[in-house]
């Protein structure tokens, strides 16, 4: 019997600056209800999904950043999501700006969830690739901060089995890293939620502005085929306080194909119903990790950050016994 589950990717236009949590819940509540009309049994929310694209700006005050922040989920602002979410026997994930007292310091993440049906928070990640800046750069037209505000993701790229599944998750720029599939694809993933904030004016390379949906499909689709698993991207997007953001929501199977994406730049559910054994005869023939993949060779992967001379390479090759003909040796 077909594993399926019903997905909703709920798409939301821009959250304004003023915008309140109550105000916000309350949008994402309508599309609840337009989920559980259509059928679905988990809706995935975008990145941040509760406030503004608040690393857009530098602020001062960190009482003023740490406004943006949730401290408890639910809290008293996000419960009437959980128990309407329940009420209506939906799962969901959602991302927030996390605020947490955690080896005795306060830590702050970019962190998205996943809520079982009964309102149960079953699977927590905390954003990895972190973009921007972390100093006030005001010749640009607006600030990418999350370098700034948020440190990197202490959780690693988990899966959970729920929903019938095995589900992972990443937060936007996380997408464009082939590492971050093939992390959780070693698992076993099949299906991957991610949302996204993403500007279509990208200010230190406004060369790539007119491919950022193109970009944006790209990476994602590649993840789903080479991992054989679902990807369901959905961004928040429109024109929020000034910066335009891409759209593209898109459910993608692990074929590589896009079965579902938005129309608008607006709050918008798209729907689709996944059938989780798709990714089988791919993990079972091309993407047979086990029988094709050779690690011995991947090496430099996990041994450098940045990149490396051709010679270094292959020095550091032969220090960690991949086994390789020594230089020269050819
Ligand atoms: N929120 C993001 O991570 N946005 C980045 C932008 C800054 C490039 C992204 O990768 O879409």
């Amino acid at each position: 019997m077909a594993r399926c589950l019903t997905i909703g990717a709920a798409q939301l236009g821009p959250i304004a600056r003023d915008e309140s949590r109550p105000q916000v819940v309350e949008r994402l509540i309508a599309l609840l209800h337009q989920a559980k009309a259509q059928g679905c049994e988990l809706v995935v929310f975008p990145e941040l999904a509760l406030t503004t694209f608040f690393p857009r700006w530098y602020v001062e005050d960190q009482g003023d950043v740490d406004a943006w922040f949730e401290r408890e989920m639910p809290g008293p602002q996000t419960r009437r999501l959980f128990d309407t979410a329940a009420k209506l026997g939906l799962g969901f994930s959602i991302g927030y700006a996390e605020l947490v007292e955690e080896k005795g310091r306060t830590r702050r993440f970019n962190t998205a969830i996943l809520v079982d049906p009964q309102g149960n928070i079953v699977g927590k990640y905390r954003k990895i690739h972190l973009p921007g800046h972390d100093q006030h750069e005001p010749w640009r037209q607006f600030q990418h901060l999350e370098k700034r505000y948020l440190e990197t993701g202490n959780l690693g790229f988990r899966t959970f089995d729920v929903f019938g599944g095995r589900l992972g998750m990443c937060i936007c720029n996380d997408r464009r890293w082939p590492e971050t599939y093939r992390v959780m694809g070693l698992q076993g993933v099949e299906m991957v939620l991610l949302g996204y904030n993403t500007p279509v004016h990208n200010p230190p390379a406004p060369e790539h502005d007119a491919l950022g949906l193109h970009h944006n499909r790209l990476v994602m689709q590649a993840g789903a085929y080479q991992n054989a698993t679902w990807v369901v991207g959905v961004a928040k997007c429109g024109n929020e306080e000034g910066v335009p953001m891409i759209a593209g929501t898109q459910i993608i199977a692990p074929s590589g194909e896009t079965l579902a994406q938005a129309a608008t730049e607006g709050d918008e559910l798209i729907t689709y119903r996944c059938d989780l054994d798709l990714g089988r005869s791919y993990r079972s023939s091309v993407f047979d990790f086990a029988r094709h993949r050779e690690p011995q060779h991947y090496s430099l992967i996990t041994a450098t950050k940045g990149p490396i001379e051709p010679e270094e390479a292959q020095r550091l090759d032969e220090r960690l016994g991949s086994g390789l003909t020594p230089s020269g040796g050819a």
